[in-house]
């Protein structure tokens, strides 16, 4: 298929911008050939600038819950835009959405508006380095927490998918205080705590994985991280960037029983305007500056257009919860996927919880970074491309989740699965 007018613009790209992308993710280095350039989109659909339509199952990597361009959304920021597009001054609507973070998420007395989710996880462990006075955060092989220069070791998304464990630039004196332990292995949490407990400042894992592809927590896991912050006075920070709002209106949280004392947001509060949010426990939170000491700031922190895009995505959200519907397609496009898989012969598993789900080719259960590493991305990028010449867009990497919004249909998943189905085929061969 001739993506010419994509060509031209990514070429005029790369001369601009390093790799002609602003974010490495969108690259497509996993899949390789070069990004569509997308000139809009609206429901479930996007449309490249060569006129081509495709089911949209990236989402911006999460914020597009709703779909592209939901009337809702976009009059709230036409609205706002009118009044000006920011401040620099407090706002009522970074009030009306602190309002409707706080309600929805129980374990979130106090919360602060950033711009993005590297920066609510950078500053949520700034803050428990300085709640606790201690130094070490864990995190784990295969989370991605943004490009925080502590928390880029053996970090999974862009990073996995360019195997660059550790990115250059990140000194050995930023990484010294970060412990990579495996996902899912409440032993290694145990051993950990008990040889350095006293000087772990917090615990930071993704409740639900989305960057390693989709690795869902066991309950032992969970619950370890849980018991084991509070026996030893450290903090258990849910990053919830992806799953806030996703898995569920109260996040991965609701889903496990489990009250972190803080949980950092971002995407789909912002309604795929630029945000990121972390918050909890008020006596945690009265620590940021300038109620307490840890200090953290942003000329954009909490902007007019993003709280306008936040607060229009999460009261509809909240007023016509979408989940269950959410939880239907999802259940059809993994059931759809796996029977496909499964008669073409092609070793696979799925994982999934709600509306974020990922197609593994890899014929055990995905549960920590090591066995995500084992898949078969080869193939993976052979899929990736099949399913894009039948016009459906899946994320470019075998290490993100896949992302359903309430605008798609069941004819939509289905159109998916027969596509799948000849891609599998073709594989096959
Ligand atoms: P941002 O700084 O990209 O807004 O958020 C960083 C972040 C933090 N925590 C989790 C769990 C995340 O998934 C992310 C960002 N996710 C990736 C996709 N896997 C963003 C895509 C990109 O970097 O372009």
């Amino acid at each position: 298929m001739q993506r010419q007018r994509s060509h031209a613009i990514f070429a005029r790209a790369q001369e601009l911008m390093p790799g002609g992308v602003n974010s490495p993710a969108r690259a497509f280095g996993a899949v390789g050939g070069e990004p569509l350039v997308i000139a809009s989109g609206e429901g479930a659909y996007l449309v490249d600038v060569d006129g081509s339509r495709y089911i949209d199952y990236i989402g911006s990597w999460g914020p597009m819950i709703l779909g592209h361009a939901h009337p809702v959304v976009t009059r709230a920021i036409h609205e706002a835009v009118d009044r000006g597009t920011s401040f620099g001054a407090p706002t009522e609507a970074e009030n009306e959405l602190a309002e409707l973070i706080v309600a929805a998420v129980p374990s979130i007395e106090k919360v602060r508006l950033v711009n993005s989710g590297t920066e609510a996880t950078m500053s949520a462990i700034r803050l428990a380095r300085g709640f606790t006075g201690r130094e070490i955060v864990i995190k784990f092989a295969g989370n991605y927490h943004g490009h925080v220069d502590s928390l880029l070791v053996a970090a999974g998304s862009a990073a996995a998918t360019l195997s660059v464990p550790n990115s250059p630039g990140v000194t050995v004196g930023t990484s010294r205080d970060t412990l990579v332990l495996r996902y899912n292995d409440p032993a290694g949490l145990e051993a950990a705590f008990a040889s350095q407990g006293s000087r772990i400042a917090a615990i930071i894992l993704e409740p639900v994985v989305g960057n390693m592809g989709c690795v869902v927590p066991t309950p032992e896991f969970l619950q370890a991280a849980r018991q084991l912050t509070e026996k030893h006075g450290a903090l258990l920070i849910f990053d919830e960037v992806m799953t806030g709002f996703r898995v569920a209106y109260a996040g991965a949280q609701s889903l496990f029983g489990i009250r972190p004392d803080l949980t950092t947001l971002g995407k789909i509060v912002g309604g795929g305007m630029p945000i990121g949010a972390y918050g909890g426990r008020a006596d945690i939170m009265n620590n940021v500056l300038p109620a307490g000491k840890v200090f953290q700031a942003g000329t954009l922190s909490g902007n007019p257009l993003a709280c306008a895009a936040g607060i229009a995505t999460l009261q509809t959200l909240r007023d016509e919860s979408p989940y269950a519907r959410l939880e239907d397609l999802g259940a059809r496009l993994a059931v759809g996927l796996a029977r496909e898989a499964a008669a073409a012969g092609l070793p696979h598993s799925v994982a999934r919880v709600g509306s974020m789900m990922t197609l593994f080719f890899n014929p055990d259960p995905v549960t920590d970074w090591d066995s995500a590493a084992r898949c078969d991305t080869q193939r993976f990028a052979k899929y990736f491309w099949g399913l894009v010449d039948r016009g459906v867009y899946m994320p470019c990497s075998q290490f993100e989740a896949l992302f359903i919004s309430a605008a798609h249909t069941n004819a939509d998943i289905d159109w998916t699965i027969s596509s799948a189905r000849e891609v599998f085929t073709q594989l096959k061969a």
